[in-house]
């Protein structure tokens, strides 16, 4: 039985099923395409919203009760320790697209990561679990949108578009996609209202039966995308002004505290397009945690191996996700070695690359 096979046989027999999912476009685009097929041959399930950061905790997977879990857009071969443990008493999925830490795959655990299934290109889970089910095109284009994956899969984007009556987008990554809209206003949600807004959004995916359907209902975003669109605009600007650049090492940072919304990601992606050959990396400080967002649009070096490195030895920090936006989550009292650590690993990088 090769990997789909064994995955539906697993789905079939349980009446409940965990689906832990990320909470960004992406995570929820492809949670959003589980659930409806869950839903579909009548099983029962239990969301968990996680993130990579929140993977470290162990009491992060008290939520999970059932005898089958699905990761979604979440490195759990990050988190070995925890899902062999949770392997003890369950069987495990994961889809995901982070980098690969470990092939996972044995008789008790199913993982599909790009890297092992043969596709050779930046592949977003929404499009992951698509190629399994081939249902709800255009949530699954707005996620792929959401991870910035237009360029990979232009054809297939604008035949979802011409399918849906949208004009085919021709911008470099698809940004001016009518699609791109929506991935907005999902993120928003989040942005704004953290967790309670990742849900609210993908409850109007699911219960949205097509694309015309969600067009109306995701007018409940709307209040929300407006909120965060006006502070977008007024961050890129402060960016612009405030950006420290050091020129030797193509890098631009700035230090942001007390945001007002959860837009640092958001914001690293915005403003590395802009400066798509620099290196961008965004501190976040909130009380006494540190977060970063690390961004390289032209792909020159690995923003996914530079926070891991550069987190390695500090104390309650990890970093990680992928080549051209990563992340990291450090204690304040680290942040001026972390620093010093940023510059010495991209001065190491830029050193192999020559
Ligand atoms: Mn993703």
């Amino acid at each position: 039985m090769n990997k789909k096979e064994r995955m539906l046989e697993w789905i079939n027999k349980s009446l409940s099923i965990d689906i832990v999912h990320h909470i960004d476009s992406d995570g929820l685009c492809a949670a959003a395409q589980m659930i409806k097929f869950l839903e579909k041959k009548g099983k029962d399930y239990n969301l968990v919203s996680g993130s990579p950061q929140r993977m470290r905790y162990s009491n992060f997977y008290n939520k999970l009760k059932n005898e089958l879990i699905i990761f979604l857009d979440l490195p759990a071969d990050q988190f070995m320790e925890e899902i062999y443990k949770l392997n003890n008493r369950a069987n495990i999925i994961i889809i995901d697209h982070h980098v690969l830490n470990k092939d996972m795959n044995s008789d008790s655990i199913i993982h599909y990561n790009p890297v092992l299934d043969g596709i050779n290109k930046y592949c977003p889970s929404s499009k992951q679990v698509y190629d399994l089910f081939k249902k709800h095109d255009w949530i699954a284009v707005i996620g792929v949108l959401g991870d910035l994956g237009g360029k990979h899969w232009r054809d297939w984007i604008n035949r979802v578009e011409r399918k849906h009556g949208l004009k085919p987008c021709s911008g470099e990554n698809c940004l001016d996609s009518e699609f791109v809209k929506y991935d907005h206003l999902i993120n928003s949600a989040r942005m704004v209202k953290g967790e309670e807004g990742s849900d609210k959004a993908l409850k109007v995916l699911i219960d949205s039966k097509s694309f015309e359907e969600f067009k109306e209902e995701s007018v409940k975003l709307m209040d929300w995308e407006k909120e965060v669109s006006d502070y977008l605009d007024e961050l890129k600007d402060t960016f612009e002004k405030d950006k420290l650049e050091n020129e030797k090492l193509e890098l631009l940072t700035y230090t942001l505290r007390n945001l007002k919304y959860n837009i640092g990601s958001a914001l690293s992606t915005i403003v590395s397009m802009k400066h798509h050959n620099k290196t961008v990396v965004l501190f976040i400080i909130k009380g006494s945690i540190v977060n970063v967002n690390l961004r390289r649009q032209d792909g020159k070096y690995d923003m996914a191996e530079l926070s891991r490195q550069s987190t390695k030895g500090l104390l309650k920090a990890s970093g990680g996700g992928h080549a051209k936006a990563a992340g990291a989550s450090l204690r304040l009292v680290d942040y001026a070695e972390f620093r010093n650590k940023l510059r010495n690993n991209l001065r190491v990088q830029m050193k192999t690359a020559k």
